[in-house]
C-alpha cells in the first residue's frame, strides 16, 4: 500500500481548476489537491476523496480555504539579454518613438551589442533575477526567445542560458529561436542574405542540438517582410519545428494569416490584425497571444481586435513579453491586470490566458489546468476571489508556488 500513497494532499482548498466544468474558473470549493512524483493524483471535492486524508498521502495539510490556480504559464518572453535600455525609456519620454530609436541604431541593436559581449555565465547571472521575479508572482512555465545575438554562436548561447534557467529554478522552460528578430550589422542592407544564413546555417545547427522548441520571426516593417518570414517558416517546417510569429504589432502586414497558414501554435501582439487574419487563425486553431505590457510601454492606442477573437472563437493568451525595450515587465499577473484594464478582458479570460490557453500556445498538453494526470504545477494565493489576481496592481499575492510538486517560492 505504502508505494501507492500520494506525496502530499492539500485540503480545504478552493480550486480554480480552469477545467470546463460549467463553473466560472472551473471552480471547486471545499476541495483537495493531491500529487505524487510531480503529477496530480486528485483535484476534486474533499467529500469524494477515496479514503481518509491521512491514509492517502504522506503529508496532509489544510490551506484554510485558500484559492489555488494552475501554475501560470508565461508563453512569450525575451528575458535572456545583456544590459538594459533605461536610456531609451527616457528618450521615448522626451518624444522619440520606438521606431525612431530602432532606425538610429538603438533599440534591439543596442541589446544585441550587450548580449554578444556577455559570456554564457554572465548572461545567466543577468537573466536569472528576471525569471525569479516572474516565478515569485506565480509563473511555473516560461517561454524564452533568443534573438539578441543574431549569429549562430550567440543564438545558441542564449538558448543554452534559457535551458539553464529552467534547470536552475526547477521550472518548465520552452525555448524559441528568434534569429529573425532584427538585421545584424554584418548583413546591413542584405536582409535576404541574412535569411539565407538563418535557413542554411543557424536553424539546422540549432535543430541538430535540439536547442529550440519553436521558431519565431518578427514580421514588421522595421524587421522582416512576409516573404522573408515565409522562407524561415518553410525551413522550420522542413526540420519539423513548430512556428509562431510576432505579427501585426505596429502595422498590418498580414502576419496573422501567414502564421495560421503555417499552422502556427500562436500569433502574438496582433494590435493591427485584420478580420481576414483573425478568421484564418480561427480556422487553424492558432492562439492569439496578447502582450499588454508592450502596448502600455509604447503608449499604443490601437487595441487588438478582442471582439473579433471572441466572435470567431480564437483562444486568447496573455504574456509578459518581458524584454528590455518594449516591455520591461516582471509580473505576469500585472500583464493579466493590464489585459483587463487596457484590453477589456474579463478576469476569467485573463486567467484562462495565462493557464490553459498559454499552455496550448506552447503545445504543452500536460499543464494549464488542475486535473488528475497533469503536472503538479500550482499556486496557492492570498486572495478572496480569483478576480483579485487582476484587481490588485502589484503586491505579493502568491503564498506558495509549486512546480512538479516542488515548492519554488513561499512556504
Ligand atoms: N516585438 C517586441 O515588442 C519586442 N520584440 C519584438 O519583436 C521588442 C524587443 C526589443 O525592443 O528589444
Ligand atoms: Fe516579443
Amino acid at each position: 500500500m505504502t508505494t501507492t500513497r500520494w506525496d502530499a494532499l492539500l485540503t480545504d482548498c478552493r480550486l480554480a481548476t480552469m477545467r470546463a466544468n460549467g463553473a466560472r474558473y472551473g471552480a471547486i470549493e471545499a476541495a483537495a489537491l493531491g500529487w505524487k512524483d510531480g503529477v496530480i493524483t486528485f483535484a476534486g471535492p474533499m467529500d469524494t476523496l477515496p479514503d481518509r486524508a491521512d491514509a492517502l498521502a504522506d503529508r496532509v495539510e489544510s490551506v484554510g480555504g485558500a484559492w489555488i490556480t494552475p501554475g501560470l504559464v508565461d508563453c512569450h518572453t525575451h528575458l535572456v539579454f545583456g544590459g538594459d535600455r533605461a536610456d531609451e525609456f527616457e528618450r521615448r519620454l522626451g518624444g522619440a518613438s520606438y521606431e525612431d530609436i530602432a532606425r538610429s541604431g538603438g533599440g534591439i541593436m543596442s541589446t544585441v551589442r550587450a548580449t554578444r559581449a556577455a559570456d554564457e555565465d554572465a548572461l545567466l547571472v543577468a537573466s536569472l533575477p528576471r525569471a525569479r521575479a516572474l516565478v515569485a508572482d506565480g509563473v511555473t512555465t516560461l517561454e524564452i526567445k533568443s534573438g539578441y545575438a543574431l549569429d549562430l554562436d550567440g543564438e545558441q548561447k542564449m538558448l543554452r542560458v534559457a535551458r539553464r534557467i529552467g534547470a536552475t529554478l526547477g521550472i518548465g522552460v520552452s525555448t524559441t529561436l528568434l534569429a529573425a528578430h532584427a538585421l545584424p550589422p554584418e548583413f546591413k542592407d542584405r536582409p535576404d542574405a541574412y535569411i539565407d544564413a538563418i535557413c542554411e546555417e543557424i536553424l539546422p545547427a540549432v535543430a541538430r542540438e535540439g536547442l529550440a522548441d519553436a521558431v519565431d520571426a518578427f514580421c514588421e516593417r522595421i524587421a522582416f517582410t512576409p516573404a522573408q518570414t515565409r522562407r524561415v517558416f518553410e525551413k522550420a517546417r522542413a526540420l519539423g519545428i513548430p512556428v509562431k510569429l510576432h505579427a501585426d504589432q505596429l502595422s498590418d502586414l498580414g502576419g496573422a494569416a501567414l502564421a495560421a497558414e503555417f499552422g502556427a501554435r500562436s500569433a502574438e501582439h496582433l494590435e493591427h490584425a485584420s478580420d481576414d487574419g483573425v478568421r484564418a487563425m480561427a480556422a487553424h486553431g492558432t492562439v492569439a497571444v496578447l502582450l499588454p505590457g508592450a502596448y502600455y510601454a509604447l503608449r499604443e492606442t490601437k487595441l487588438p481586435p478582442i471582439d473579433a477573437f471572441r466572435a470567431n472563437g480564437v483562444p486568447i493568451a496573455i504574456a509578459s513579453d518581458c524584454n528590455p525595450g518594449t516591455s520591461p515587465l516582471l509580473s505576469l499577473r500585472l500583464a493579466m491586470g493590464m489585459s483587463c484594464t487596457l484590453f477589456g478582458l474579463t478576469p476569467e479570460e485573463a486567467l484562462r490566458g495565462t493557464t490553459v490557453n498559454a499552455a496550448r500556445a506552447l503545445g504543452l498538453a500536460d499543464r494549464g489546468v488542475l486535473e488528475v494526470g497533469k503536472r503538479a504545477d500550482f499556486v496557492v494565493w492570498t486572495i478572496e476571489r480569483p478576480a483579485d489576481l487582476c484587481y490588485w496592481i502589484a503586491g505579493a499575492l502568491a503564498r506558495r508556488v509549486v512546480a512538479g510538486g516542488r515548492t519554488l517560492a513561499g512556504a
